[in-house]
């Protein structure tokens, strides 16, 4: 699974990257600081599996913490961190499918992403273009950001379309796995094309005929298929942060969530020297270290955003985006003592996506497991479960082979 970060020049996309990556990426308050795309590893935060059973887990992979449980009781390796891959890309602004800006070709590299994190910058302080600016009313860059993107899709489709609608039209293929099949590197599925279908009263005859119009209709309604947004409400912090999140709230029907990008990245890295304790996506922090003046200053300004919204929104989007946008479950493959052949208690924990079967989890976790599948047995109830049974979000199975 591949998440993108996208959005205009300065919105806080290496930032939020850094936060969640901890990766030593260029931040810049000039726009068009990142060029080359930075590749890194997310994490979602889930209860762990281990502890209902008095356990605490080794990830290979990924790190457990330890956490507060809902009775309100400490418990070791509460938290597991489960890793993902996240990339951050250069700035779009307008006009970029006509070349601006640094173009759109990098969001070829995006092809392959699985959905959206849309960095918006909330402060008002910097325009489209990721230039000064006084009152810039943030809502206009999701509308741009949101035309650019529809712009690379038709692009992409506008080379390919010729071709391969009269290939539809004089072999007779199946309209929707044609598509597909061209377009899979975009990740896009037969089912995908088929459900626009049906629910878009688009008509898939005769493609050859379809006007720009249709062309770009079509195209606009894949992309936001196929490449699910949620938006990150950045810099809530700033002045105008707030109002300007309640706005974009009322006018657009994304999943939006309030975003301090900047004091997120203080946190972790302040966690990471062990100046203090803090887990991501809590509503606050311990000092443990000697804090200096300067540190403490801004600790307490940061303590005082989060405390205010909850959290500094980073966990929160990364977890939504993966749990509720993407819909995919975390699921343990497991023994019945939870250890690996050299004691490692739950080493793994895989993301699938919803409707995966147990049969689906065996071949995620090698090809002969999934053909000698036998059962799997819910390591919980202890019960056999076959090959077509569902996974549920955070279930763990013990595979039995032939
Ligand atoms: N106040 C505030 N500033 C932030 C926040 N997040 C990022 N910034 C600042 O915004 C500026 C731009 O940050 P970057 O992360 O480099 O932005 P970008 O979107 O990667 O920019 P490009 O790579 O140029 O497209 C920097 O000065 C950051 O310190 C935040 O949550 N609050
Ligand atoms: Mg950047």
């Amino acid at each position: 699974m591949l998440i993108g970060l996208v959005g205009r020049p300065s919105s806080g996309k290496s930032t939020f990257f850094k936060a969640a990556t901890l990766m030593d990426v260029l931040i810049a308050d000039y726009p068009f600081a990142t060029v080359k795309p930075n590749h890194g590893i997310g994490f979602v935060k889930i209860k762990d599996l281990a502890p209902e059973f008095g356990k605490v887990s080794n990830p290979r992979d990924g790190y457990v913490r330890d956490g507060v449980d809902e009775k309100g009781k400490e418990v070791k390796g509460y938290w597991r961190f489960v890793p993902f891959e996240l990339m951050d890309v250069a700035g779009l602004v307008e006009g970029a499918s006509e070349g601006k800006g640094l173009g759109n070709e990098f969001l070829n590299d995006l092809s392959a992403a699985d959905a959206f994190i849309h960095i918006v910058d909330m402060s008002g302080e910097s325009n489209g273009e990721g230039k000064p600016a006084e009152n810039y009313y943030s809502g206009n860059d999701i509308r741009i950001i949101e035309k650019e993107l529809d712009l690379w899709y038709l692009g992409i489709f506008k080379k390919a379309w010729g071709i391969l609608s009269r290939t539809i039209e004089i072999q007779h293929t199946n309209f929707a796995e044609t598509v597909a099949k061209q377009f899979s590197g975009l990740k896009v599925t037969a089912e995908d094309v088929k459900q626009i279908i049906l629910k878009s009263g688009i008509n898939p005859e005769g493609p050859a005929k379809w006007s720009m119009d249709e062309l770009s209709n079509f195209a606009r309604i894949l992309r936001k298929y196929t490449k699910p947004m949620i938006i990150a409400a950045n810099k809530i912090d700033t002045k105008r942060g707030s109002e300007n999140y309640k706005k974009i709230k009322e006018e657009f029907d994304y999943p939006i969530v309030a975003c301090f990008a900047d004091g997120e990245l203080s946190l972790r890295q302040a966690d990471k020297a062990g100046l203090i304790e803090y887990i991501p996506g809590e509503k606050s922090f311990e000092v443990k270290g000697q804090a200096n003046e300067k540190q403490k200053t801004a600790l307490d300004s940061i303590s005082r955003v989060i405390s205010e919204w909850g959290s500094t929104g980073i966990q929160e989007i990364l977890n939504k985006t993966v749990f509720e946008v993407l819909n995919y479950l975390a699921i343990y493959p497991a023994g019945a003592k939870l250890s690996d052949s050299k004691g490692n208690i739950l080493p793994d924990c895989f993301l699938m996506p919803s409707g995966s079967t147990a049969l689906d989890f065996a071949f995620r976790l090698h090809t002969d497991i999934g053909k000698n599948f036998v059962k799997a047995i819910d390591i919980r109830t202890k019960q056999a479960v076959g090959k077509e049974y569902l996974l549920k979000n955070g279930d763990g199975l013990e595979i039995m082979t032939k």
